[in-house]
């Protein structure tokens, strides 16, 4: 049997496959990504701190922005990642010059790098997804996958619009939008503009019904985030309970510890005693949803200062938790001395919940929510 012929591009008249919808959609993508880079690269510095980046503990709020930013500008990319790979799908049969003559080397140089192109970007975003999830179900780390994938991203990326940047200038004013004499009208019933208006609205309401998971104004239409961030023991989503930790609570013989110059050791009734002082501040999970809170509890600063400790500490935090990933974490001088960040015993006006890290956990500015650490038992002053 004889199959039919493949089509060629030919085959794909509509002006809807025409460079100029490829210029628009593409650069509202590559917006998305932009701003999916480099607050994802922020994101990822905050917990793999290079030594060369001193990153500030103010604004206190910022990552609560950022990786809100983050997870929106990635979801949104997901309708516009499907609408360029429509509008461009013809090129597929597009003949591959072959064997390749010198000059059509380069053609095969860009169908390569699109081809790491789409695939680490359809990855990235698949991955990114499920991450909001919480749904971790392949074998690799995530964060680290998740990090060099950009880089192939951005590669791959600036190779692409470093070959079509003719194209992409010749598109870029809309009176390249005329469609040629030589075509046919458009054959699907829809113009250019009601494309532009399909993705863009569908992109505007996928980013509407998910961005309330970070942002409280839009929770009445979050139909489409994977958490509510105000459904929760005293108002605030647990991402990991003291269940799934392996931690029961404390008994008579618990002790506080912080291990400095002096070695100091509380009950939690004189942790209770000790000058209490209160802080708004979110809790941002790198999944995506965050929410701000009010904490009371002891100042970090306080504690270095009792222990005779310099204000220039770096601070180890060590939870009850046995293993995991969160059991530990740092905070760096400018976190551990400000004077926003707590050692919190209450939350929203109550005591801590055991889900929420009772009897201690620490709640710093401008941190990722896996950095705040539950069920603390220990502070370990570094240097
Ligand atoms: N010991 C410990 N602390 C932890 C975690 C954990 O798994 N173990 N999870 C962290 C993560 S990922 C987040 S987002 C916050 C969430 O705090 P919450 O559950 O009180 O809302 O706690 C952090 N602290
Ligand atoms: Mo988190």
């Amino acid at each position: 049997m004889k199959l039919p012929a493949p089509p060629t591009e030919k085959a794909f008249p509509s002006p809807l496959h025409h460079p100029r919808v490829a210029t628009v959609v593409g650069r509202w993508l590559a917006t998305a990504v932009t701003i999916c880079f480099f607050t994802g690269l922020y994101s990822h510095f905050l917990q793999d701190t290079p030594s060369w980046l001193p990153i500030p503990s103010r604004p206190a709020s910022l990552y609560r922005v950022t990786q809100g930013l983050h997870v929106l500008s990635g979801t949104v990319a997901v309708p516009l990642l499907l609408a360029k790979l429509w509008t461009v799908y013809p090129k597929l049969f597009a003949k591959l010059p072959w064997p390749p003559t010198r000059q059509a080397l380069g053609t095969l140089l860009e169908r390569a790098s699109i081809l790491v192109l789409v695939s680490a970007m359809a990855l990235e975003l698949f991955i990114g997804f499920l991450n909001t999830l919480q749904w971790y179900p392949w074998p690799f780390p995530f964060r680290q996958t998740h990090y060099a994938l950009a880089w192939i991203i951005v590669g791959a990326l600036l190779v692409h619009l470093a070959v079509k940047l003719p194209l992409i200038r010749a598109n870029w004013r809309r009176t390249a939008e005329k469609v040629p004499d030589s075509l046919p009208p458009a054959i699907t019933g829809l113009t250019r503009r009601g494309l532009f208006r399909t993705v863009a609205g569908a992109a505007t309401l996928v980013g509407i019904t998910s961005v309330g998971q970070s942002a409280p104004a839009f929770g009445p239409v979050a139909v489409l985030a994977p958490r509510k961030p105000n459904i929760g023991p005293q108002g605030l989503p647990v991402n990991r309970t003291a269940e799934a930790a392996g931690v029961t609570g404390i008994d008579e013989n618990w002790r506080f510890m912080i291990m400095g110059p002096q070695q100091l050791s509380y009950t939690l009734d004189e942790l209770r005693a000790l000058p209490q002082s209160r802080s708004e501040l979110p809790i941002a999970c790198v999944e995506g949803w965050s929410q701000g809170a009010r904490w009371e509890g002891v100042r970090i600063r306080d504690l270095l200062e009792l222990c005779g400790a310099s204000m220039q500490s770096r601070v180890r935090v060590v939870s009850m938790e046995k293993g995991g990933f969160y059991a530990t974490s740092e905070l760096p001088p400018d976190f551990a001395a400000d004077p926003l960040t707590l050692l919190a015993l209450r939350l929203n006006g109550g005591e801590l919940a055991l889900d929420h890290g009772f009897p201690a956990r620490i709640i710093a500015p401008n941190r990722p929510g896996v950095l705040q650490t539950k069920w603390v038992h220990r502070l370990e002053v570094i240097s």
